[in-house]
């Protein structure tokens, strides 16, 4: 049986390519998962894709990953600055889970260097654009062999 891939998204996601085209390109959030499926189809994995702009249901979907997906790609939005709950929930799960952002977020404004996730997380893949999850994905993919 194929390995499932979580891709969890955050607070706002849903609003790519409509605006601050400059910061995170001019792809909506359904073109980037239309290319994790892509990956997905190209190495033999499934690929679960979501999105809430809630805390908790990203709390309860690290729980539900560890009992049904090999690894979690995160993108936790404004909650990587601000959340412990976040952070014990992958502390909580024992599969890999990759944080990661579209923008460099050290380039950016203070407030965006610190993250909670951080020191939870196997790895940070930020800055590469809509490419961030194709590289958390190929990590996953990696580490889970
Ligand atoms: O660079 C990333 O992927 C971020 O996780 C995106 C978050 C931001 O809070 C993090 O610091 C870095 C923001 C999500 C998208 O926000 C939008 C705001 C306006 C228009 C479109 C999206």
């Amino acid at each position: 049986m194929s390995k499932t891939f979580f891709v969890l998204n955050g607070p706002n996601l849903n609003m790519l390519g409509r605006r601050e085209p400059g910061i995170y390109g001019g792809k909506t959030l359904a073109d980037i998962e239309a290319d994790c499926h892509a990956f997905g189809a190209e190495n033999g994995c499934a690929i679960d894709f979501r999105q809430s702009n809630h805390e908790g249901v990203l709390v309860d979907w690290l729980h539900e990953a560890a009992y049904s997906a090999a690894g979690v790609a995160i993108n936790a939005g404004a909650y990587t600055h601000t959340s412990v709950a976040l952070h014990d929930a992958i502390r909580a799960i024992g599969i890999p889970v990759i944080e990661l952002h579209i923008s460099n977020v050290h380039a950016r404004e203070e407030f965006r260097h610190k993250s909670l996730i951080a020191a939870a997380v196997k790895g940070v893949i930020c800055g590469f654009g809509p490419l961030s999850y194709i590289l958390s994905l190929q990590a996953l993919k990696t580490l889970t062999q």
